[in-house]
């Protein structure tokens, strides 16, 4: 133990926290890793560059390619992780191995490496995501809300694999999954109908939900968003059409931070949801001036996310999710900075005591509340951040072994 820890450890106690159990909470609350940052959305599964509702920007080069590359990315950004960590991956990530199948017949066979390759990692389990973007069965920028009965069929048939897939790796993980949709319909203009695609998408969501899986393995959530690119006027899954769906049927919603207008806030979205849900998802990520998927880094809407989470004792409730890609650094520094971003967050949540500051509220004192929280912004969150990060066996320095690990692969990765 470091001087300056037992310095840090002694100011919080004096503050009424116990830093050594806010080491020991931090350690046990998951983050699902999105296996996307490694290779800009683009999936193992022939689809090419992000598309239909999902793009990237930027061309820093030694991108991931194919399978083997991405594996090795993972395992080295995900060495200098600390804490516990799942994998999401998106269906588009299957291993098709020669097979001529489409989305709509994927199955188990296809996830069996991602597992054994999970396990390897000792992740805590593996979440999962239907893929509807990337697809010549994205008609017109429509997918489960589409006109055409033959693109929503495929689609239903899409997310029925996927549930299936859920259940295999939750069985081999041994840890419930979770299974996120988020489509990218809607329109660019004003449109003629609002409702009718809607009850569209409501049917198809029925009909998803309609073939029987094991509710204690696989957890099903949707993800509303309030505009795309391209969808500028009107998206079909908003977050008023998600959250009763999801109310009425028995799953939950998916609080994407960069799906709101600017000014609304998903600290705030979370204990709403509390009041209702068992389970609240969210990817974390950073819009600037819009859902531009920004690395996520330590900033206060975060720690304001973090402290909802930590404060109502929703540390499990809360399925935390990292959900941004920047093209244009260094993949697995994006990867890495954001997933200690929220850690950090995390952490400096565990280390208020939010008794104390809700009994203050509750008095109605004000003047001693504002006065506490500030205090707690120049607490040495520092010293016990570096002192988590040595029992987890990280080093605080990650970028030296990034550009190590950057030039060894170089080499083989042509300019991408
Ligand atoms: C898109 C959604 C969605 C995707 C991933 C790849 O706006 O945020 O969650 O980013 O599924
Ligand atoms: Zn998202």
């Amino acid at each position: 133990m470091s001087d300056i820890y037992e310095i840090a450890r002694r100011e919080y106690c004096a503050h009424g926290v116990d830093t050594e159990a806010a080491i020991a909470a931090l350690s046990e609350i998951p983050i699902s890793i999105h296996c996307w940052q490694g290779d800009d959305v683009v999936g193992l599964d022939g689809g090419g560059a992000a598309s239909n509702g999902i793009q990237t920007t930027g061309n820093y080069p030694y991108r991931a390619s194919g399978f083997e590359e991405l594996k090795a990315d993972i395992e080295k950004a995900f060495s200098l992780m600390p804490g516990k960590k799942r994998l999401n991956l998106h269906a588009s990530y299957a291993m098709l191995g020669g097979d001529d199948v489409d989305r709509d017949c994927y199955g188990p066979k296809h996830f069996a490496s991602w597992a054994e390759f999970a396990k390897k990692l000792g992740l805590d389990g593996i979440d999962f995501n239907p893929t509807m973007f990337s697809h010549s069965k994205i008609k017109d920028g429509l997918s489960l809300s589409s006109p055409d009965e033959g693109i929503r069929a495929f689609w239903i048939k899409h997310c029925k694999a996927c549930i299936k897939i859920a259940e295999y790796f939750a069985d081999e993980m041994d840890s419930p999954c979770l299974v996120n949709i988020w489509i990218p319909d809607g329109y660019k203009d004003v449109p003629a109908d609002r409702l009718t695609p809607r009850l569209r998408l409501k049917a198809s969501l029925d009909e998803i939900l309609s073939a029987p899986y094991d509710k204690s393995k696989v957890k099903i959530a949707v993800e509303s968003k309030v505009f795309g690119i391209g969808v500028e006027s009107y998206t079909v899954g908003s977050n008023e059409f998600y959250q009763n769906y999801a109310a009425k049927n028995g799953i939950c919603c998916l609080l994407d931070n960069g799906h709101y207008h600017p000014l609304e806030y998903v600290s705030d979205k979370i204990p709403s949801l509390l009041a209702f849900y068992d389970t609240v998802a969210l990817h974390v990520t950073r819009g600037v001036r819009w859902d531009s998927d920004h690395v996520v880094l330590f900033e206060d809407e975060l720690k304001e996310i973090a402290k909802e989470i930590v404060r109502n004792d929703a540390t499990q409730k809360v399925k935390i999710a990292l959900d941004y890609f920047d093209a244009s650094i260094n993949r697995l520094s994006a990867w890495v900075t954001g997933q200690r971003a929220v850690q950090k967050a995390l952490l400096y949540a565990l280390l208020i005591d939010h008794d104390a500051l809700k009994k203050l509220q509750d008095k109605s004192d004000f003047t001693a509340l504002m006065v506490r929280q500030e205090e707690y912004k120049t607490l040495p969150l520092g010293a016990v951040w570096n002192e988590y990060l040595k029992r987890q066996g990280v080093k605080r320095d990650y970028l030296s072994d990034i550009l190590d690990h950057e030039k060894a692969v170089a080499k083989e990765r042509k300019q991408r």
